[in-house]
């Protein structure tokens, strides 16, 4: 079989979508920092669906790690398919959008003349929630991260997300050109917001008048972003390979939903993303809390206490009715009450729509996946809420049983006994504090409670809090996580 290209584009099973303008004509207008299926699935998409009209916004896809999937597009040109699927149909498309490929760590410098090139006008990232060095519950930059302290004196040749944006941003300073706007699209609380925090308390370290220059001018409108795209895999590869009648070495496989709610705040030029589906607004906020509260709440509810009920997927963990029936009361009890009115916006619908996602059979969205760097997730999915509810004297029953079940995770050991790979940028500490603590709940909770970069100071301190996590904890060590969930989804009943 031949390979996905430029060059091969007309021999593409029929019914395959592809690019409808000239890729050659196709400047790069935007780079975009971490090349994931996220990014590939979500705003590339958005972005392929306008160049037609305007080919001022191709993206060069920044890879700020592994080197792996730009090697699997570069000998295709950029181009990859993306399949969304609900289980019933399948809609397949190749996507061109990527004007180019890069490795950050391969040539730093190159890619900070890249971001200096004047007609690149937006800088986005997905770089997932660790990649942003900072305290995932106050939000405020950790300049002790290894790779800040490396970035803050070697700025031409930086490591980090916050580096390479600073780095862009000092050269055009220095040349007289305008900024870039910055868009974040990871799941963040106030990412844009959060994200231009942290880049201002980085240029700080480097220098106080270019920090000063980027408060005064540069954008960092939020962003709420939404699609499932789990991770792909060989089985994916073959699949999908298949049915282009092209060998596509990194393809994307995703839900028919997407959404993006974007702050419009940028600083010149914008795409017209909302002409392919995009919703421009003049406040994120209360978009980004129901979708980090409600979905990736559930997500992260779903991937703990799947997991350890032995189910690979989310589509499995759905199939399991007490989990099921838990997840969404605690959506419908405990989180909506939360969430601020959005006028004319029907959240019931919302979340039955989310359910109906979790369920998409065609979607192998592992468990593990979704459970990998809990401590960078909890605080925004999980522990805003509990602080929310909380400040009202309203129960958290079913939030903290999610809570207890990270713990229940991360103290490394399945129910049968079997290790369980930690993958979290705190795995050392986490993994420590659980052996030190043993299987043992009322040593273990406080134990991970005292972790301050999740939990902060005072919320470990509210007994509320404190006691519902360790008894959750005490009754899945106890009985096991099966029973756990029925028994608290049949005591919570409403
Ligand atoms: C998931 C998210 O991996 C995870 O933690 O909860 O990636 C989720 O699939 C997306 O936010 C959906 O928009």
């Amino acid at each position: 079989m031949h390979r996905l290209g430029p060059a091969t584009l007309d021999r593409l099973s029929p019914g395959i979508l592809a690019p409808d303008y000239d890729r050659a004509a196709v400047a790069t207008g935007i780079v975009h920092l971490g090349l994931g299926a996220f990014h590939r699935g979500h705003q590339a998409v958005y972005t392929d669906a306008l160049l037609k009209d305007d080919p001022r916004w191709g993206i060069l896809g920044v890879s700020l790690r592994s080197p792996d999937t730009s090697a699997a597009l570069l000998p295709q040109g950029g181009l990859y398919s993306v399949t969304a699927s609900d289980g019933a149909g399948r809609q397949r498309r190749v996507i061109g959008a990527l004007t180019g490929l890069a490795v950050a760590p391969d040539d730093p410098a190159g890619l900070l003349a890249r971001l200096a090139d004047p007609a690149v006008r937006i800088v986005s990232t997905t770089v997932t929630e660790k990649g942003y060095s900072h305290d995932p519950a106050t939000g405020a930059l950790r300049a002790d991260d290894p790779d800040i302290r490396h970035d803050a004196g070697h700025l031409g040749h930086p490591r980090s997300t916050l580096g390479f944006i600073v780095g862009g941003l000092q050269l055009r300073r220095q040349r007289g050109l305008p900024p870039y706007t910055v868009l974040a699209c990871d799941n963040l609380p106030a990412n844009g917001h959060t994200l231009r925090g942290l880049v201002i308390a980085f240029a700080e370290l480097v220098d106080r008048d270019l920090a000063k220059w980027i408060s005064d001018t540069v954008r960092f409108p939020s962003t709420m972003v939404d699609r499932i795209v789990p991770a792909t895999t060989d089985a994916d590869r073959a699949e999908v390979s298949a049915a282009l009648g092209l060998v596509d070495a990194w393809p994307v496989v995703t839900e028919p939903f997407s959404q993006w709610v974007i702050e419009d705040d940028f600083g010149g030029d914008r795409p017209a993303w909302d002409v392919s589906g995009a919703q421009f607004v003049r406040d994120v906020a209360p978009f980004e809390l129901m979708k980090l509260r409600l979905l990736n709440g559930a997500h992260s509810t779903l991937a703990y206490l799947g997991y350890l009920m032995g189910c690979q997927t989310v589509a499995e963990a759905m199939a399991e009715p007490d989990l099921a029936g838990l997840v969404e009361d605690m959506m419908r009890e405990e989180v909506t009450p939360t969430l601020p009115a959005l006028g004319g916006f029907d959240v019931t619908a919302y979340r039955a729509a989310l359910l109906q996602r979790f369920r998409n059979p065609a979607l192998k969205h592992r468990t593990a996946q979704i459970a990998m760097d809990g401590t960078q997730k909890l605080p925004q999915r999980l522990l805003g809420t509990i602080r929310d509810r909380l400040a009202r004297g309203l129960p958290i029953p079913r939030l903290a049983l999610a809570v207890a079940g990270w713990m229940r995770y991360v103290s490394g050991t399945d129910e049968q006994g079997q290790p369980i790979e930690l993958r979290d940028p705190l795995a050392a500490t986490l993994r420590a504090l659980a052996d030190e603590a043993g299987p043992v709940a009322s040593r273990l909770a406080p134990a991970l409670l005292s972790v301050t970069a999740v939990f902060g100071r005072e919320l470990p301190n509210d007994p509320r809090f404190a006691n519902a996590v360790e008894t959750a904890l005490d009754s899945l060590f106890r009985d096991g996580t099966r029973a756990t969930v029925a028994q608290v989804r049949h005591v919570t009943r409403t």
